[in-house]
């Protein structure tokens, strides 16, 4: 049954077989009383995503069963930091199952990877728990590529299926997801943060934003409340923080706007003051076309602590846009990582970037990617140098 959308977009529509699937393998599962879990990148856009589904099932658990604590039982939610589903990721998860499945007789979860699971990258860990007989569920937007972890996923909903340039990102997946499993679910602020932070400013994010508008969340807020989650979310690391992100996300009260208020502006200072930084060791090139800037952060003291190396190359690339008003290929250079923030015209794919590496250089351990314009690049250190010049070289 095609359930429709909270906002008018091809795109969607064109999924709606994928949510379809999506809704009945959910709702299976949580009549099965087969555990549910849920992992997802752990920025804001996963944790949108992720919190809203979660949100959506576990109610529909405590109803299935009449035991109010269902949704500790048999519904979990885990951020990956990594913006795959990572190896380890899987191990955990299966240790878990392991666990449950002696001490209760649980059957194998239905995992939802959320704002990951699409690509190759993800394929070692997918592979690693279908062995175990999980049923997967993948919610993402990232370039599914050539489409190698399609063997073991059970349902796919990517909007790449149907548009590859789609602004849909993979919180406003899951805030429609939601409300496709519970109907009464409508939570269109989520889908408005999470396109905020994965700066989504299409047609269907301006829809989103109405909506929430309707709701009491206006731009400015939400614009707080996305930064204060990001930051969040980096912080807690591997933890649910179920509550927590609840009243982060949820109705805009007294208590969640002093909180935000409170962390936006920790976040922004932490942001403005890596932004000096960068900005007085920034090199940068005319090219043609374009303009490169390359920020030097190996041996940088804030290593590890927000805000990310591809938030510092974000915020180089909007000042230089501004500045310049030409487009902008940002990196952010650490040791065995280089993190590209592009305009949105400019004419290069991280994705393809990372594949010539690899080609040209195997001894590298090349990995990672993400979306065309915005992603990092992972390999050893000890390649560094060969890296950054062939990155150089294809950046002509
Ligand atoms: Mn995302």
């Amino acid at each position: 049954m095609d359930k429709g959308f909270l906002i008018d977009d091809q795109d969607l529509k064109g999924l709606a077989k994928a949510f379809s699937d999506a809704t009945k393998l959910i709702h299976t599962a949580i009549n099965e009383r087969r555990p549910v879990w849920i992992r997802h990148h752990g920025d804001c856009d996963g944790y949108a995503a992720g919190v809203a589904l979660q949100s959506a099932i576990i109610p529909l658990m405590v109803q299935e069963t009449g035991d109010r604590s269902a949704g500790y039982k048999r519904c979990r939610r885990a951020p990956s930091r990594t913006p795959w589903y990572d190896i380890e990721d899987a191990t955990k998860d299966i240790m878990y199952h392991l666990e449950d499945r002696e001490r209760f007789g649980n059957p194998p979860p239905l995992l939802i990877v959320m704002d990951n699971g699409s690509t190759e990258e993800d394929v070692p860990a997918l592979e690693k728990v279908k062995v175990l007989g999980f049923q997967v569920l993948v919610v993402d937007h990232h370039d599914p590529g050539e489409n190698k972890a399609d063997k073991f996923i059970d349902v796919h909903i990517n909007p790449h299926q149907v548009n590859p340039s789609s602004e849909i990102t993979a919180g406003m997946l899951g805030v429609e997801l939601a409300r496709w499993v519970k109907e009464d679910f409508i939570v269109p602020h989520m889908a408005a943060v999470a396109g905020i932070a994965d700066r989504s400013r299409g047609k269907a994010y301006e829809q989103y934003l109405r909506l929430a508008e309707e709701e009491g969340f206006d731009g400015p807020y939400l614009e707080k409340l996305s930064l204060a989650i990001d930051h969040e979310a980096y912080l807690v690391r591997y933890s649910e923080g179920r509550q927590y992100f609840n009243l982060l996300f949820g109705a805009r009260d007294d208590r969640q706007e002093r909180l935000v208020m409170l962390i936006a502006k920790a976040a922004q200072e932490k942001k403005e003051q890596l932004f000096q930084d960068a900005k007085a060791h920034v090199k940068i090139e005319d090219r043609e076309g374009f303009i490169l800037a390359k920020i030097p952060l190996q041996g940088m003291t804030n290593r590890g602590t927000y805000p990310t190396i591809g938030k510092i190359a974000g915020m180089v690339r909007d000042w230089l846009e501004t500045e310049r008003k030409k487009t902008v290929i940002a990196l952010s250079i650490d040791a065995g990582r280089v993190s590209f923030r592009m305009s949105h015209d400019a004419a290069f794919d991280v994705n393809k970037i990372k594949t010539v590496l690899q080609e040209k250089l195997p001894h590298a351990n090349v990995t990672g990617g993400g979306h065309a314009h915005a992603g990092t690049i992972r390999f050893h250190a000890m390649a560094q140098d060969e890296i950054l010049k062939n990155i150089d070289e294809q950046l002509t």
